[in-house]
């Protein structure tokens, strides 16, 4: 239980289970909404040292200021986003994320995407559904993915455990990150254009945030073009989602296989109308096992906060 000055605040919807651990546990408080939330404020303000946090609810710097004593926001996601970090440092605010538990499976649903993108498995279900086999006979062919050229656009944990699982499939894979990662297999590129223009598929891996704003913009799905594949597993806000629209609505890109979008949960209408479109809601991490890892090392990083002032997992940039 955390002394009266080191309480701690949950912000925005989290996992039932930690919500609840949380509640009983910690002694929690809820940060409410509306006016309520200034009424809470008012009262609690001062007794706030540590926010717990999933990816969806923005921290930035206004709710810092109006907690003098916050040390310590706890995110759960390897995203951070939502999180205003360079506010943070600033007032000496510790920032945790929850990284490598989620690799194996956000990179599982890469490439799951990958494969229904470009062997169409969700549109031909479809098809085999609506009675379709049937009246107009077999799916038209599509194209294949092993020993296909694939490029990662951000080499970290999951885009190095992405490359992993498509080398077993005999690709071959170029990247391009902000620095070439020492000691890498796979061939490196100095632009994301550069690796858009050498490869078939781009699978996008590099976090959010405003150094990554829209790097695949027109530029780099032209240079993908009309015989490309776009696999997005990262954040919404690395793709000029309009530029993506206009590009599949319009022939310039051979489909696309999406987990996140630019503003969740709502899916431009466009891309819901097209067969050459994979569309999932931000699933990329949503198995039991992860989320239950997950929510291990955010009680983790918590329960070290209280009682050292350190975390675990703290996000450095
Ligand atoms: C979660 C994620 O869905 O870890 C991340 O960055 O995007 C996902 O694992 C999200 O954080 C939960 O809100």
């Amino acid at each position: 239980m955390p002394t009266s000055a080191n309480r701690v605040l949950q912000l925005g919807r989290l996992k039932p289970s930690l919500a609840e651990t949380l509640r009983t546990d910690y002694h929690a408080y809820a940060l409410p909404d509306g006016d309520r939330r200034d009424v809470f404020l008012a009262q609690h303000a001062d007794e706030i040292g540590a926010i717990v946090v999933s990816g969806v609810t923005r921290v930035d710097s206004e709710l810092m200021a109006a907690l003098p004593n916050l040390k310590a926001v706890v995110n759960f996601g390897v995203g951070y986003d939502n999180i205003d970090v360079e506010a943070a440092a600033a007032r000496g605010i510790g920032v945790s994320n929850t990284p490598d538990v989620l690799n194996d499976c956000v990179a599982d649903t890469a490439v799951g995407l990958l494969i229904d993108t470009m062997r169409q498995f969700s549109s031909a279900d479809r098809y085999l559904r609506t009675g379709r086999w049937v009246t107009d006979g077999n799916y038209p062919l599509t194209h294949q993915v092993s020993r296909s050229h694939v490029g990662i656009l951000g080499l970290g944990r999951i885009g190095g455990a992405i490359a992993g699982r498509l080398r077993a499939f005999g690709c071959s894979i170029s990247y391009h990150n902000r620095r070439q990662v020492p000691g890498s297999p796979y061939r490196y590129v100095d632009s994301a254009v550069g690796l858009a223009r050498e490869v078939k598929v781009l699978v996008v891996a590099a976090a959010g945030g405003r150094g990554t704003r829209h790097l695949v913009d027109r530029e780099v799905l032209d240079a993908l073009g009309a015989d490309g594949y776009l696999v997005n597993i990262a954040r919404g806000s690395v793709i000029d989602q309009d530029a993506l629209v206009e590009a599949l609505t319009q022939g310039r890109l051979a489909g696309a296989g999406l987990d996140v979008f630019a503003d969740e949960p709502n899916v431009p209408a466009a891309l819901t109308k097209l067969d050459n479109v994979v569309l999932l809601p931000h699933v990329g991490s949503g198995t039991v096992e992860t989320r239950a890892a997950m929510e291990a090392l955010v009680l983790a990083n918590l329960d070290k906060f209280l009682e050292s002032g350190e975390l675990v997992t703290p996000v450095t940039h």
